[in-house]
């Protein structure tokens, strides 16, 4: 019996999702492997080989091909001091069964060897209908987020705006042609560099991707391709400029290089590419705009990235938008020293159209155009039908702008009186309770008779009705039950109600200024702290290319990363050689001086560092500061050990002033990871909180420091007495308070910590492991049956299925023999560095399929490279076995049995 969150309707639906793209075909036995990325992304048959010197790309090409001859395309070639290689995609007839692929990779100058992985377009955390095609100063001043950062004062009172610092963005390409970037591209204008590494049509989920490079990042995709136009808002984001709008820093130039073509997704090998590109045009700053679920780092990609980054340059990722499935939710590639990963934090404002309805007391409302009104993750499916109910249906209607006359109808769609339309709703809107039928047939019903469009109210809502319909072909108006029920009243006593559009107004957002409900959330599973920091990421006005009508809002930790981007690029405005601070100093400074939000506005109860990082970056400080503190942020890790119960701050003071502080822990919330009033260890997703804290023991707790002066201060932690089952992490800030604000500002360092040992942590999920039949995806063999393994038939395959609880840098998969309980090899590639998977029933579950051959132990190859024995896949015996899946838990030693959870399956007799 499986429980809920198990239960086999859903089987046959995961199972579509993942057994297509999770084949063990698609990865070699190879020890040069590297098998992290062996995930539902893996493209089947391409890989991207790592070389030892720029001189062993051509010769290794030329063996490739004399190998395989028609049957491998050579991809890209890498000749760089951060990497060389090749990537190639071999034809179906190759597999990891194959001698000859086998041996290639034993080839002296291969350093490793990495399966090529997809990475989607970057996900919105939401996406709100784009405004007009040009912005009036009224609507920028109370859209731009700049007060919420300094970034006012530092155009005002410093004059920094970016100037003479290049910034790389890696995305779906800009249009460059939009007033506020430019309006060209090369020479003198503001996007300078770069170019298009796909071309339109290069589409992911075709086999065989056509690439037809370009010589400039033109975004010129339209509507109807359903692309959303992501790099001109992070550009825009970054530094555009005109009469109405600021970017961050509206006079750095950018280097764009297009990674996406109009339908998105991208291989790994194109973002090496493009990082490799962006560090050679002597990039300061480099926004990478794609990223997975991660908690460890291990692609290809991330291990250029951090490269690249140990050399100075400045890396700025997205923290992720998986704050709703609670913690160690951070995307990859955001490990990493040097690379800074941030969060959202929201805006002050957003747009939404308004309109007055006359006759009516107090009449104003507020509605929403149909289409994404809910926060929920978008993906890019969604967006085509959204542009094209926004673009066909009547200009006027979406214009906002004009007075219409509009009389509805009460009758329609109120309960009990069917769906019925009325003919005299042709030209007008219609008046809609919600209930009876669907909204969308409303809608389609209303469209049919004519209708302009539908006001919409709930019954027993206070609160403005969201309609969800996201492809209706007329405007959905959703409106409070008062304004409803007002509007109802008058059309009830035949008085005309007139609806006067209003246009966009501000909308003033309770979560202002806090962190954004869709920010992921922390830590990494090795306990480091991510995010870093934060930046306006919820609602940002900007740039969008000018056929998907060129302003817009979006959502997301992708419109975070950027302005961090476009900050960095004001603090190293403010230095006389960029080149005398490293990545990390610079990213500790941001921290030191970061606002540190409350859970919620008018509470006192600070927010933990898990979702806000050091806080939300504060840039007028954080030049004009100069006390620094290092390391940036603590973790005390969990309380297995005594070794990160202590660490040491160092407070130097860079200033000609002498300065004084009062040094106190600002405690957070705690973050309650587990819901473990669900059966196992199961996420709170989203995350819970309780006020549970450490406590600090300080080494000094007034520092007075003179000009040039260093000072350390140790911190030791004695975590909060609360049942270490509940592997509770709490966080706050060692606040360093100023004794005279007015000449030097507080600072603040977060720190986190668990409670329990996280080795202790369960990896499986209750009841998973378990065997299926791969044919019969609702026949599932419990740890007493036995299950006949027709080696000759296809239809008797079995997958084995398992939830991951938690992450784990290593899972084995081996084959013993019953009688002698002797492991004789793995019948799965090992698999390392993988993410936890969340509770969603319908996709997030690993369904391995077992296909009767195994690997014997790696020791014998090892002894023979090269030899005619060197494959390890073959045929499994006849015989009785078992399957042992282990996991090695958290901070476990791969090399101590014990230090593994292990399942064993029930027993599989092998047949012919
Ligand atoms: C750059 O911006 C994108 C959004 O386009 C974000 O997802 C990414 O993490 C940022 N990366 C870097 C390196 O700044
Ligand atoms: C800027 O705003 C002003 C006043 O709101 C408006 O008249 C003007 O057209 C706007 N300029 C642009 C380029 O949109
Ligand atoms: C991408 O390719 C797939 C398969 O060929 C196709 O179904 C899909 O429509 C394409 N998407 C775009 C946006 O071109
Ligand atoms: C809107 O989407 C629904 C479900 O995806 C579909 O059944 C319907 O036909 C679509 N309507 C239009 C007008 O495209
Ligand atoms: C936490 O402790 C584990 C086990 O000792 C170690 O592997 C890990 O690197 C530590 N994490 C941090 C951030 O120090
Ligand atoms: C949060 O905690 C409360 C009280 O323990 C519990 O009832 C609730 O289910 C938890 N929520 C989640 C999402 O785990
Ligand atoms: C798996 O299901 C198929 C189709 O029902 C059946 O023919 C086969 O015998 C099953 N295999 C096992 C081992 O039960
Ligand atoms: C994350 O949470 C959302 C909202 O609860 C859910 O719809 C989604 O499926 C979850 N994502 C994954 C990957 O489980």
């Amino acid at each position: 019996m499986k429980p809920d969150r198990l239960s086999v309707s859903f089987f046959s639906a995961f199972f579509l999702v993942l057994l297509s793209s999770c084949h063990s075909d698609g990865l070699p036995d190879h020890h040069k492997v590297e098998t992290s990325s062996y995930r539902t992304n893996v493209i089947q048959g391409r890989y991207i080989v790592e070389l030892t010197h720029q001189d062993s790309v051509s010769p290794f090409v030329d063996l490739l091909t004399a190998t395989f001859a028609d049957n491998v395309k050579v991809g890209q070639r890498f000749t760089h001091s951060d990497f060389n290689g090749v990537s190639f995609s071999l034809s179906s007839p190759y597999s990891h069964h194959d001698n000859v692929l086998h041996s290639i990779f034993d080839h002296a100058n291969v350093v490793s060897v990495y399966p090529s992985t997809r990475m989607n377009a970057p996900t919105l955390a939401s996406m709100e209908t784009p405004t007009e095609s040009s912005i009036s100063k009224a609507i920028s001043d109370v859209m731009s987020p700049h007060h919420l950062t300094q970034v006012d004062r530092v155009h005002q009172e410093l004059k920094h705006t970016g100037k003479g610092i290049l910034i790389g963005i890696i995305d779906s390409g800009v249009d460059y042609y939009h007033p506020a970037l430019g309006g060209g591209f090369g020479k003198g204008f503001k996007v300078r560099y770069g170019y298009d590494l796909v071309g339109d049509a290069y589409n992911l989920t075709s086999d065989d991707p056509v690439i037809k490079p370009g010589p400039t990042p033109l975004d010129n995709c339209g509507p109807e391709t359903g692309s959303v136009g992501h790099g001109t808002h992070v550009a825009g984001i970054i530094a555009g400029k005109s009469d109405n709008f600021t970017g961050v820093a509206p006079d750095a130039t950018l280097a764009v290089w297009r990674i996406f073509g109009c339908g998105g997704g991208v291989a790994d090998e194109i973002i090496i590419e493009a990082l490799l590109k962006a560090e050679e045009t002597g990039c300061d700053i480099i926004n990478l705009s794609v990223g997975g679920p991660g908690g460890w780092s291990e692609s290809a990609a991330a291990v250029v990235a951090s490269r690249i980054a140990r050399k100075g340059i400045h890396v700025i990722v997205a923290a992720g938008n998986e704050g709703e499935n609670g913690s160690f939710t951070i995307g990859s590639p955001a490990t990493g020293e040097d690379v800074v990963s941030v969060a959202s934090f929201d805006n002050t404002n957003t747009l939404a159209p308004h309109f007055k309805a006359s006759g009516t007391k107090d009449p104003i409302g507020k509605y929403r155009h149909t289409e994404r009104s809910n926060m929920g993750m978008v993906d890019s499916k969604a967006f085509p039908s959204y542009h094209l109910a926004f673009l066909s249906s009547s200009k006027k209607a979406h214009t906002y702008t004009s007075s219409e006359l509009i009389i509805g109808d009460y009758n329609i769609g109120i309960l009990g009186s069917g769906c019925a339309v009325p003919a005299s709703v042709k030209g007008k809107y219609g008046l809609v309770q919600e209930g009876s039928c669907s909204l969308r047939t409303k809608a389609a019903n209303l469209a049919e008779a004519g209708a302009l469009g539908l006001v919409i109210y709930n019954e027993d809502n206070e609160d403005p009705y969201t309609p969800s319909v996201s492809n209706a072909s007329i405007p959905i108006l959703g409106v409070s039950r008062k304004v409803g029920q007002a509007l109802k009243a008058r059309l009830d006593d035949d008085k005309p109600v007139v609806l006067t559009f209003l246009g966009q107004l501000p909308i003033p957002l309770t979560t202002a200024k806090k962190v954004s409900s869709f920010s992921s959330v922390g830590a990494t599973f090795d306990l480091d702290l991510r995010p870093h920091i934060g930046a306006i990421g919820g609602r940002v006005y900007s740039t969008l290319p000018r056929k998907l009508g060129s302003w817009g809002i979006m959502s997301g930790t992708s419109m975070a990363s950027p302005y961090m981007a476009g900050s960095v690029a004001l603090y190293l405005n403010s230095l006389e050689n960029k080149k005398q601070v490293n990545a990390k100093m610079v990213r500790e400074q941001f921290q030191n001086y970061a606002y540190r939000a409350p859970i919620e506005n008018g509470v006192k109860d600070l927010d933990s560092p898990l979702r806000q990082g050091a806080g939300l970056i504060q840039v007028y400080d954080t030049i004009f500061q100069a006390v620094h503190i290092s390391p940036g942020y603590i973790s005390f890790n969990d309380t297995s050990s005594n070794n990160y119960k202590t660490h040491t701050l160092s407070i130097t003071n860079h200033g000609d002033d002498f300065v004084s502080y009062q040094v106190v822990n600002d405690a957070s919330l705690s973050v309650v990871p587990y819901n473990l009033q669900i059966e196992g260890y199961a996420y709170a997703e989203p995350i819970n909180y309780t006020t549970t804290a450490a406590k600090l023991r300080l080494s000094r707790k007034i520092i007075r420091l003179g000009p040039k002066k260093t000072a350390q201060v140790t911190v030791t932690v004695i975590p909060p007495k609360v049942d270490p089952k509940q592997h509770i992490m709490y966080g706050g800030f060692i606040r360093f308070k100023s004794s005279n604000a007015k000449a030097s500002q507080d600072l603040s360092v977060p720190y986190i910590g668990v409670v329990g040992r996280q080795k202790d942590l369960p990896m499986f999920d209750i009841d998973t492991p378990f065997i299926m039949n791969a044919s019969h995806a609702s026949i599932a063999y419990d740890q007493d049956d036995t299950f006949v393994l027709h080696r000759n038939d296809n239809a008797s395959t079995i997958n084995l299925v398992f939830r991951l609880l938690t992450g784990t840098r290593l899972l084995r998969y081996e084959l013993v023999e019953v009688t002698t309980d002797e492991v004789i090899g793995q019948v799965l590639p090992e698999m390392t560095y993988q993410y936890r998977n969340t509770l969603d029933s319908t996709v997030q579950l690993y369904s391995l399929p077992l296909d009767g051959t195994y690997a014997p132990p790696m020791e014998q190859e090892a002894s023979s490279p090269g030899s005619e024995n060197s494959d390890p896949s073959i045929p499994i015996p006849h015989g009785r076995y078992k399957i042992r899946v282990k996991a090695l838990h958290l901070f476990g030693d791969p090399n101590k049995q014990g230090d593994f959870e292990i399942w064993e399956s029930g027993i599989i007799k092998v047949v012919d």
